[in-house]
């Protein structure tokens, strides 16, 4: 099966032996009834198993290329679950651009339960062999980075995490698997916010992880369970309804994001334009050949450089709403130093090129022209 086609069918075989519904039924149940202990159906509560988040879990694994899928609460339930196959005195590589939240949740977490995380360039693949240790278990990489929209290499990053028997996860939220498939390029395990594009429309929090290999998966699947953040039977069947629409969403984000990307980079009063599309962004030679196009994320500075330039902009967007979150069909506009960064320390921030005058622009599937006209009023 191809990719379009998986978005709509992947996972899904008779969803309803009952009376043949072709949308998984939401089973909206705590539990199931039992003919004698133990004499079930397959299901006996629902944190460890539901049929509508099953038929999610399956549809996941198909359009990741894995074999097992899981669903989880949010998307940081899903990397506190891959976090959890550690034990403490274990050290994580991971790269010094992520998700706001993620850096929260390795430095202010599990920080104190004894594990060790190595925040580094992960640009340079090559530069990664320096840095493990015995110790090192866990590679955890996002790319496109959020923000900066970094790329890194998941096959260069894979291919030396597999001679070192390390697992590698990857946060595959900003691409999206309509652009790129890390299990496919040796990656252990996959992740998304569900929250974003996966769900496409600002209604539900998840977040989902994807593998290949069985024992993993059923380390996975112990940990959901015992651990008990699971994704909940509406939104299961809400994240499933969208991921069917994902491709024809994924097309239209792609070519908006470009259009607002060229605007941008043209316009006299902007500096810097982040998206990896550009044949002059320093990864662009890696973008090209890991993902299959560019999505609609981008992040811009003013030539002005200042926070209250880049605050009078967001504010003066009309068809951009100003919002944390991205991915979902509208178009969002952000502030990452004040909003998805403020919990990286100011100084942190600078260095990765997180400055105050930095807008981030979730680029959604809109008339361009509106779009266009728009940034056009707010940035003058
Ligand atoms: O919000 P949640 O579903 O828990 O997902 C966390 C998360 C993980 N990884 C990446 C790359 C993300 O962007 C996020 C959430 N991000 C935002 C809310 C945001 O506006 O960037």
């Amino acid at each position: 099966m191809k990719f379009n086609t998986k978005t709509i069918h992947g996972g899904l075989e008779n969803v309803d032996p009952a009376f043949g519904a072709v949308m998984p039924p939401i089973y909206q149940t705590s539990t199931y009834a039992q003919s004698k202990p133990g004499g079930h159906k397959g299901y006996e509560y629902s944190r460890t198993g539901n049929p509508t988040r099953g038929a999610l879990e399956k549809a996941v694994a198909s359009i990741e290329n894995g074999a097992y899928g899981m669903a989880f609460g949010s998307g940081l339930a899903a990397t506190d679950a891959i976090l959890k196959l550690l034990r403490s005195g274990d050290e994580v590589l991971t790269s010094n651009n992520l998700y706001g939240g993620t850096y929260r949740l390795f430095t202010k977490v599990f920080e104190d339960f004894g594990l060790k995380f190595n925040f580094m360039d992960m640009e340079d693949a090559a530069s990664l062999s320096a840095k493990i240790t015995p110790n090192t278990k866990l590679i955890f990489i996002e790319t496109p980075t959020n923000p900066m929209m970094n790329i890194i290499d998941i096959e260069a990053v894979a291919k030396i995490a597999k001679e070192q028997h390390i697992l590698l996860a990857v946060d595959n939220t900003f691409a999206s698997p309509y652009l790129q498939n890390p299990l496919d390029l040796g990656a252990d395990i996959v992740m998304h916010s569900a929250t974003k594009y996966l769900g496409g429309h600002s209604d539900v929090v998840m977040g989902v992880l994807a593998v290949k290999d069985e024992e993993l998966a059923h380390k996975l699947y112990f940990i959901q369970n015992a651990s008990g953040a699971i994704a909940g039977p509406q939104d299961s069947f809400l994240v499933l309804r969208g991921i069917k629409t994902l491709h024809l969403r994924m097309q239209r984000h792609c070519e908006n994001g470009r259009a607002v990307a060229e605007f941008l980079k043209a316009h006299t009063k902007i500096d810097k334009v982040y998206w990896p599309g550009f044949e002059d962004h320093p990864n662009h030679e890696i973008a090209k050949k890991q993902m299959r196009d560019y999505g609609g994320m981008l992040s811009f500075t003013t030539k002005d450089d200042t926070l209250n330039g880049a605050l009078s902009i967001v504010e003066k967007l009309k068809v951009f709403t100003l919002a944390e979150s991205l991915g979902g069909v509208e178009s969002l506009a952000g502030h990452p130093a004040s909003m998805t960064h403020a919990s990286v320390p100011k100084e942190e921030r600078e260095k990765l090129g997180i400055k105050d005058s930095l807008i981030r622009l979730s680029v959604g599937v809109e008339d361009i022209e509106d779009l266009l006209a728009d940034l056009q009023q707010a940035i003058g």
